[in-house]
């Protein structure tokens, strides 16, 4: 195959055959034709004295050596270059291919490598003509770095110490200003409107667009990052809660843009092939910083957006080589090793390494002595050219006499000039055009630019750049001259914005490029029109309770959903979402009722297709099977729970997962979810520390009630019974779609079957429902009217049955008359408390509030006991808002292994220790002695020397 060309080419035989001694004949064999060396090794007088491989090359002398191997590489390279001009680089692709597969055969253990040639991956001689006015852009891009710049620094000049970013934008300005003037479709582009994600870092360049664009006038510029002023301000980063008809994505927090952007894209296609939302070519692009790459979010889903195809997907990584304290990676090069990654997961890669300036010297490079040295950069040296220009190249990049030659003549100043890629709006230009046409998988474009570009010898390129807030006089000057903005140098010191009037160039031409693309971005316009939530008749059935059949308020939960499948408004605006347990929460029903998503459908007969319940995968799929992972079953949460901002949709996702795998795993997407406006239900299920027997401290979830405190706009239930939770459902849909609040929900679900409750029969329905959604009720009064000795029992989910049998044991043995009351949401009751509190406080000589526990409580006597499944600290919050003291009962400790019976014994929240609490309660009250505490110990069979949960 590479015999023919080799031996057609006088030049490489020519080369060969006057090499002197041993190196002759034989060389000729084992180099040209390789299966000739392959006859040798098979023929039996070959085998009789097989010489370890290339042993005939050992008696060569270095020069003959180096001159053969010289020989040997230019006829590879002719004959490659021979197939490449017949056969096309398909062909090439295809004997490579057979070659790799051959050299292995032999033994030859190629390296992995998963990076290309550190140039341009589009050739200049590929890159289509720029469709835009380029000088018009590059003036429109002057005065966008201007105001950002200004308006970062006036604010720390203003108010020392506010912050705010300037060198991530400067490096990032053309990548953005050839996506608004080009390719991003704003909301008026319909389904086809895509979505962007802005670097967090770069916001200000955004509002500069902005203010240019005159969606904002100069007050707000003035009150960048100061959001509490008169007139409003512009929130710090991208925060659609802060800014709710401007941004739609919240980025800053590094690695949540991109995984999110993973899963928006494949949401997207859901959407579509569920038959919510039409066929369209909206794209999702996502910018990230270089340094952000180190979150593992950013690169921990990338192989599933390969999985999904997800050809809607663009990330655009601005390589600006540094991160805030330095280099990303001065010992190396975060573009290649980004390459590698990418390229590996099975995306498509688009270097934008070198500016056009850069082509001059490659048409040059016959020898390809440039390509070689750029593969010999590493980051760190880069950097020294960013910071030091001209002269520095000159004397350490061009380091031999070969790239001397390729400069000869070039002033500093021309050195200057070799810009790098992500900085040259051609090129940008033509990778963005690429990407948007390419089919079949996610489009990555590694964009080498340099950090704080064009700020000055201070700031470009230089370690403390991304700190860099302020800029003197001199630095201003030269900015101005640099982007030549008109102003005057009395005028500098006052950092003046500069705004264009509407009859310019600029404005007129900013103005038609977005007309042309569908309006101002990013813009966030929520159009999904309200939903009429379910009528009461919904939770009817649940009223009813269970009789004597036992479940779970997990299965409860399946029986909800499934009720809310079946619904003909809400029925297919349902998104289950669950990370790879289904099976532990008993939802396989659901895969074959409504399907898992697969984009391709199912392309193997499932191993248990003869299973009424089996595994089925299916284009139509309603589930969202995620797999093993929390942080991408959350980005699907948040893309859905936001489609009806991003896509007028009203999808209302049901996340149920692990509870212990909820917050404190991804509290920060769950943070994000309440900055976005996220709506929807994330069910925790198997939780509680003790209800989750068996499997111990890494599971048992004693504390997201916890955890779920700080969001302000997240409602959160800890439901005992099957009314409860569709209450609790129900209102949820009537607030978030028909009322539509911006709120979420947090709702933990057990596995302990239960027998379910009837509604308690001396509560209307109205006061029940009012109460379960205000986080208390009275479930059930005691009996015991005409004791003297009262106590109020809280329990809650899985320990409000603790609670019961407590009432039952107080009552019994105790002469003690215990009411019990369910506590559906500690978080409701402490908000509530709170807000009274505050309201009483601000309000004096004013009839003073009562909190809606301290009502509920006020006519009841006696102490009050409050026990949950989860920590202490909740219950104790509300001790001070309660009329009487107040006891808190919880699972304070890591958890461990053993059956719930014993796990209630060891952190105190049985029956017997509830009990034991209200008796000690008495004490403190004076209605009960010491004695009477010890006989009772006793009577419980309660060790005082047991060991403390907390600390055991
Ligand atoms: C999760 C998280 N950790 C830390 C930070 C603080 N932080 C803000 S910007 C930054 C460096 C960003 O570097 P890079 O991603 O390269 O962006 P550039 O500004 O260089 O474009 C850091 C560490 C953050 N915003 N989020
Ligand atoms: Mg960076």
């Amino acid at each position: 195959m590479w015999g023919p060309r080799v031996r057609a080419d006088p030049r490489g035989s020519a080369r060969v055959a006057p090499t002197p001694g041993p190196v002759g004949r034989r060389t000729v064999a084992r180099t040209a034709t390789p299966h000739v060396r392959r006859r040798e090794r098979n023929s039996p007088v070959a085998d009789a004295h097989e010489e370890p491989r290339g042993a005939d090359r050992r008696t060569l002398s270095p020069d003959e050596l180096a001159e053969l191997q010289r020989v040997e590489t230019r006829e590879w390279l002719d004959s490659l270059d021979h197939v490449l001009d017949a056969g096309g680089p398909e062909r090439v692709t295809e004997l490579i291919d057979l070659l790799e597969q051959h050299a292995h055969r032999q033994g030859v253990r190629t390296p992995f490598s998963s990076t290309t040639p550190y140039v341009n991956t589009i050739p200049a001689a590929e890159q289509p003509e720029y469709p835009g006015d380029l000088a018009l852009e590059k003036r429109i891009r002057a005065l966008i770095r201007w105001n950002a710049m200004a308006m970062v620094v006036r604010a720390n000049k203003e108010s020392d110490g506010i912050g705010g970013h300037i060198s991530t934008y400067a490096s990032a300005s053309t990548l953005y200003e050839v996506g608004f003037h080009h390719f991003f479709r704003g909301l008026d582009a319909g389904h086809d409107a895509d979505h962007v994600f802005f670097q967090g870092h770069a916001s200000p360049g955004m509002y500069a667009r902005a203010y240019l664009e005159r969606r904002f006038d100069v007050e707000r510029l003035r009150n960048f990052r100061r959001e509490l002023q008169d007139a409003p301000g512009l929130s710090s980063y991208p925060h659609p809660w802060l800014m709710p008809d401007f941004w739609q994505f919240p980025t800053v927090s590094m690695g949540l843009g991109p995984i999110l952007s993973i899963y928006q894209a494949r949401f997207d296609r859901y959407l579509v092939a569920r038959d919510l939302k039409p066929q369209n070519a909206a794209k999702v692009w996502a910018f990230l910083g270089d340094g952000e790459t180190d979150e593992p979010e950013s690169l921990g889903a990338i192989k599933f957006a390969a999985r999904e195809r997800l050809d809607n997907l663009i990330w655009v990584i601005n390589c600006n080589l540094q991160r805030l304290d330095g280099p990303v990676y001065g010992n190396g090069s975060i573009i290649q090793e980004l390459e590698g990654i990418f390229r590996g997961a099975g995306w498509n890669v688009i270097k934008l390494a070198w500016g056009s300036k850069w082509d001059e010297l490659l048409e040059r490079d016959e020898d390809g002595v440039l390509a070689r040295r750029f593969n010999r950069l590493i980051d760190g040296e880069s950097q020294r050219y960013a910071a030091f220009g001209g002269p520095e190249l000159r004397a350490r990049f061009f380091d031999s006499p070969e790239l001397q030659e390729l400069i000869e003549g070039w002033s500093d100043e021309e050195l200057g000039q070799l810009n790098r890629g992500g900085h040259d709006p051609v090129k940008v230009y033509a990778a963005f055009h690429r990407a948007t046409l390419h089919q079949g998988s996610p489009t990555v474009i590694l964009a080498r630019t340099v950090k704080g570009y064009a700020l000055g010898e201070s700031a470009e390129g230089k370690n403390v750049t991304h700190q860099q807030k302020k800029l003197d006089e001199d630095e201003m000057r030269a900015y101005r001259d640099r982007l030549k903005i008109p102003i005057d140098d009395d005028q500098i010191a006052k950092f003046p914005f500069y705004r264009p009037d509407v009859d310019s160039d600029e404005y007129r031409y900013l103005k038609e490029r977005r007309d042309a693309l569908g309006g101002w971005l990013p813009r966030r316009a929520p159009r999904a029109e309200p939903l009429a939530a379910p009528g009461p008749e919904f939770v009817d059935e649940f009223l009813e309770g269970t009789g004597e059949r036992e479940v779970s308020t997990t299965m409860v939960f399946v029986t909800v959903l499934r009720k809310l499948l079946r619904d003909p408004d809400w029925g297919k605006l349902v998104v289950p979402i669950i990370p790879d347990e289904a099976r532990t929460f008993g939802m396989e029903a659901l895969f074959r009722q409504i399907g898992i998503y697969s984009s391709v459908g199912q392309l193997y007969e499932p191993v248990d297709k003869v299973n009424l319940l089996y595994y089925r995968e299916s284009e139509t799929g309603q589930i969202l099977e995620e797999g093993i992972t929390e942080a991408g079953a959350m980005s699907s949460f948040v893309a859905a729970g936001t489609a009806y901002a991003t896509h007028g949709i009203n999808t209302v996702p049901f996340y149920v997962y692990y509870s212990m795998f909820g917050f404190q795993r991804i509290g920060d997407l769950a943070w994000l979810a309440g900055d976005m406006r996220a709506k929807g239900f994330m069910l925790g299920a198997t939780a509680g520390r003790t209800t989750l027997a068996g499997e111990g401290l890494q599971h048992q979830d004693g504390h997201s009630h916890l955890l779920a405190m700080p969001i302000p706009n997240l409602l959160a239930y800890d439901p005992a019974f099957a009314y409860e939770l569709a209450i609790v459902v129900r209102e949820g849909l009537r607030r978030m779609y028909q009322e539509q609040e911006s709120v979420f929900y947090y709702v933990t679900v057990g596995n302990e079957n239960r027998a379910q409750p009837a509604a308690p029969a001396h509560l209307e329905r109205d006061a029940l429902e009012d109460g379960v959604l205000r986080g208390l009720y009275l479930f059930r009064p005691s009996p015991k009217k005409r004791s003297r000795k009262h106590v109020q029992l809280l329990g809650s989910g899985a320990i409000m049955h603790e609670a019961l049998r407590a009432a039952e044991l107080l009552e019994r043995d105790f002469g003690v008359a215990a009411h019990v009351w369910s506590v559906t949401s500690y978080k409701a009751l402490h908000r509530d408390a709170l807000e009274v509190e505050r309201w009483n406080r601000l309000h004096p000589g004013e009839p003073p509030r009562r909190a809606y526990l301290h009502q509920a409580l006020a006519d009841g006597r006696g102490p009050i006991v409050a026990a949950s499944d989860y920590v202490k600290m909740l219950p104790d919050a509300l001790a001070r808002h309660a009329p009487r003291p107040l006891v808190a009962l919880g699972t304070d400790g890591f958890g461990r292994s053993d059956a719930r019976a014993e796990l209630r014994d060891h952190f105190e929240v049985d029956a017997r220790h509830i009990a034991y609490a209200a008796l000690a309660a008495l004490a403190d009250d004076g209605q009960l002695t010491a004695d009477d505490l010890a006989k009772a110990l006793e009577r419980l069979g309660i060790d005082p020397g047991k060991r403390n949960p907390h600390v055991a």
